[in-house]
């Protein structure tokens, strides 16, 4: 309707103002004469979500009216990051809105950070599952997404002044409106839990039959929020529908009049407790409190069971009790295990509530779950406690006992005199506490009749060690598909300049927003100069902005404030270099701090040893149930305060932290650095996806051989990526033999760093790196292999600060160009040919290419297009 109107009377600004200016007035409720930025940006978001509700009801009515086969994302996590802008991008308006407001005297791009990040999410996984959302709807996929309405999202980061601990505050922005969403109180459902399993026998056909009825218990209701994701250049817009608790009783119901005190209190306890289940989103912790676990049982059933409750009432809408076509018309993606539950809840809905056996159910339950793993410790399976399943879900519990015994039998029937595979393989792990665990993860791959990994080396992790027992009975089940992230999120959204220069490349076509391969054509053009300077202008206005954020933050300020001055005044260059994901042990952020230590101790050393002016970014969360991720947390400020305060390297090198690192923050660092760090141990990282994001924006990478790193290898070639230390077939052999036998000796430099250390251990209270490392080699455990690898991990930093620095052909201090605009910069056409590499071959890894695989190889779903004004 909206583009019919413009066009036929060619008012597309005015109409966009005269809306805009209505939500001024009666949306956000002030006059029009007298509003801010903040004001105006939730009155844009209202117009055009305006709009996106006219696409999403006309795409449902399309779903609808049509019957494809559907395809609903199971999903704990959803990290969307702020939205105006990526909806803005998939509608094809940012010039209109842009030159709309630019009428009215107003910035569109100030408008964007007075959104809230949407933070619905840890990392890599939920990240992954929002660039999915993009991705479906822009392939015009019939897919619905499933998440929770967590209220408080991620944790917001305090940390203590200069000494780097963390506390976690919940983060009170988040439960501001969100714009988008639409809450749904016509769409709700009870949701039980506890009480008791009731037998009764009745006779079908002359047989007697036992029926099991769960009873009793407590009532909570799940109430839809609806969010619409709009595709890129189509009318297709999906739904993302997370569910929020809400106490069950019936508020003008007289039977819960209160006749005394308690009962008043009571009431309210009562929708406390109902509301405390999707309150917050919990972190993975290797042994949770009782009540914690039990807290995230809940939370994650209450999720499931509504799922399955939407998705099933919506197939009987069309289809009534034909269960046989279930599976032919719809499909189920488990992201990770978090929602394994939801197998068993659709087995319980078709024996208990449709009368199906359990056969029927288990066959039609196979036929439509798929499963992918994001993990690859045992420590992320999760594991379910069974006295907690008996007491909250005890129908389920029988239901899993049920499945278990048919499958230990079939196990034993194959492999009958190898009773150690039988108690690995079994659903519930025996004896301990707690009457032993359900592993939920095994559920999921029994039940899925597709399981992938991430990357080809995360599936290969699969198939031989994770979940080795089970390929070798289900050989074909396991199927590798590479993440991928959305160019319109990460290159379009966070980075406009590059994707302008792309645009313009590509003979002004931007058909790559849906096509990344067609980016392969910039290969041609790595060498021309005209290409390289307006490549490295766009790199240089990125990190002016990067610098200009840091500046924003106090303590950032203080160390670079002076610093940074000449490179804003276009007066020289500096070299970004950012390592941005969770802190833990094995991302390895200790193993940059030591390269970092060892440089500043070079350059006390030898000032010349340094060949330019540095900014070392580290970011991320560290994770609130690790003592040893905190640390590490601490022991980055620790290495911040010896280099910053240091009046030798004050000249060359500064080490920041960026606190509360999100979404919007990411897009920052992937337009603007020039080289960032994947270092994770070898057999940890599944796939990372950040590594995709810098390399479709020309960040060139120091990778380990982890994940996909290796595949981005096989893409941009050693130029780009410098690969680095001993993959996990040799760190085994480090950790087992202390091979090579090179291994037990430490890299002189490193020693350097170790003495530094523990010469300085009270001064700087160095004692964590200190204790875990600065020890004899025979004490040392070393569980990462840092020893192993820092080495081969120093000399791909130094060759790329070499190769940045032109050092190769200067052999001296750099020198810099001047463009036609104020600011000048390094003249090395070497690296940016490297860069321009990187997003020239970066096709593979749009999530586009990842869903069109799944969409292929497991949910057998079809496109179908929304047609204009349906
Ligand atoms: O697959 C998305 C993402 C991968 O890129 C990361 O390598 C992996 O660590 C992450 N996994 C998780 C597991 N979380 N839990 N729970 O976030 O998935």
């Amino acid at each position: 309707l909206w583009a019919l109107m413009s066009s036929y009377l060619g008012h597309e600004r005015w109409f966009i103002q005269k809306q805009i200016i209505n939500h001024i007035e009666y949306t956000v409720v002030k006059s029009r004469f007298n509003f801010d930025n903040g004001h105006l940006s939730q009155a844009v978001a209202s117009s055009l979500r305006d709009r996106l509700i006219e696409c999403f009801n006309d795409t449902n009515q399309h779903y609808t009216d049509h019957d494809p086969k559907r395809v609903y994302y199971l999903s704990a996590e959803y990290l969307q990051g702020r939205m105006m802008q990526n909806i803005l991008v998939n509608l094809n308006l940012v010039d209109q809105y842009r030159e709309s407001l630019m009428d009215l005297g107003y910035k569109l791009e100030d408008l964007y950070d007075y959104e809230c990040d949407l933070g619905l999410g840890n990392g890599g996984l939920g990240r992954l599952a929002a660039c999915f959302l993009d991705s479906m709807a822009t392939l015009e996929l019939p897919a619905w997404s499933y998440g929770i309405r967590y209220h408080y999202g991620n944790f917001k980061q305090y940390l203590t002044q200069n000494l780097g601990k963390q506390i976690e505050i919940p983060n009170f922005g988040y439960s501001k409106k969100v714009p988008w969403e639409i809450q749904r109180y016509d769409v709700v459902y009870p949701v039980q839990f506890y009480g008791e399993v009731k037998k009764t026998k009745i006779e079908v056909n002359g047989i007697t039959i036992e029926k099991s009825k769960w009873q009793k218990g407590e009532i909570v209701k799940a109430m839809a929020y609806d969010t619409p994701v709009p595709g890129y250049n189509t009318f297709n817009t999906n739904c993302l529908r997370l569910w929020s608790a809400q106490p069950s009783f019936d508020e003008a119901n007289k039977e819960y009049h209160c006749q005394t005190d308690d009962d008043y209190i009571n009431l309210v306890k009562t929708r406390q407790r109902a509301e405390r289940i999707t309150s917050i989103l919990y972190y993975k912790a290797d042994k949770y409190l009782v009540e914690i676990q039990e807290a995230l049982i809940k939370q994650q059933y209450f999720f499931c069971a509504a799922t399955i409750k939407d998705i099933v009432r919506r197939f009987k809408k069309i289809h009534k009790n034909n269960f046989e076509i279930f599976s032919k018309k719809i499909a189920m993606q488990l992201n990770d295990a978090h929602p394994a539950i939801a197998i068993v809840e659709l087995m319980r809905v078709l024996i208990d509530e449709e009368e199906l056996t359990l056969h029927q159910a288990w066959l039609i339950t196979c036929n439509t779950f798929s499963y992918t793993s994001h993990s690859t410790g045992m420590e992320f399976k999760e594991k379910w406690p069974v006295d907690l399943v008996y007491k909250i879900l005890p129908r389920h519990l029988e239901i899993i006992t049920y499945l278990n015994y048919f499958f230990v039998d079939k196990v034993k029937k194959e492999f009958p005199d190898d009773l150690a595979r039988q108690g690995r393989m079994s659903i519930i792990e025996v004896g301990g506490e707690n009457l032993g665990f359900i592993r939920m993860a095994y559920i999921c791959f029994l039940a899925s009749h597709k399981v992938n990994g991430v990357s080809m080396e995360h599936t290969n992790l699969l198939k031989n060690i994770i979940f080795r027992d089970f390929n070798q009975m289900y050989p074909n089940k396991i199927i590798s598909i590479t993440n991928g992230v959305s160019q319109r999120r990460w290159i379009q959204c966070a980075n406009p300049g590059l994707a302008k220069l792309i645009t313009e490349r590509l003979g002004g076509d931007e058909e790559w927003l849906i096509n990344l391969n067609l980016v392969t054509q910039l290969n041609g053009w790595k060498q021309d100069k005209d290409f390289i300077i307006s490549f490295q202008k766009i790199k240089q206005q990125n990190k002016q902005r990067l610098v200009k954020y840091l500046l924003e933050n106090e303590t950032n300020k203080k160390i670079l404030s002076k610093y940074v001055e000449p490179f804003m005044k276009g007066q020289e260059d500096i070299m970004i270099d950012v390592m941005a994901k969770t802190i833990g042990q094995t991302k390895r952020q200790i193993m940059y701090l030591f390269y970092i230590l060892m440089k500043y101790i070079r350059l006390k050393n030898n000032p010349d040893s340094c060949l330019g002016k540095q900014i070392f970014i580290l970011s991320g969360r560290a994770h609130p149930h690790n003592k040893d991720s905190k640390s590490i947390l601490q022991f980055i400020h620790k290495v911040m305060n010896i280099v910053n305060n240091d009046e030798q390297a004050d000249k060359l090198m500064k080490v920041v932290y960026v606190p509360n690192y999100g979404v919007s923050v990411c897009e920052k660092f992937v337009a603007a650095c020039d080289l960032s760090q994947h270092i994770s141990t070898p057999g940890t990282e599944p796939s990372g996806t950040s590594n995709m994001k810098y390399i479709m924006n020309g960040g060139l990478i120091v990778g380990s051989r982890d994940g996909a790193n290796l595949e981005i290898e096989k893409e941009v070639g050693q130029s780009s990526i410098f690969i680095y230390g001993s993959d996990k077939i040799k760190l085994y052999a480090y950790h087992k033999f202390r091979m090579p036998p090179g291994a037990s000796h430490i890299d002189i430099s490193l020693k350097r760093v170790f003495d530094f250390i523990k010469e300085n251990r009270e001064k700087y209270q160095l004692e964590y790196a200190c204790d875990q490392y600065v020890i004899p080699m025979e004490q040392l455990n070393d569980p990462q292999g840092i020893c192993l690898d820092y080495l081969s991990y120093s000399q791909a930093n130094d060759e790329a600060h070499k190769i940045y620095y032109n050092y190769y052909q200067k052999k001296n201090k750099p020198t810099y160009a001047a463009s036609k605009s104020s600011s000048v910069f390094l003249e090395n056409n070497e690296w940016t040919a490297r860069s321009i590499n990187c997003v020239a071959n970066s096709g593979k890894f749009s999530s586009d290419r990842t869903v069109s695989e799944y969409s292929e190889e497991i949910w057998e779903v079809q496109e179908l297009s929304i047609p204009k004004g349906a």
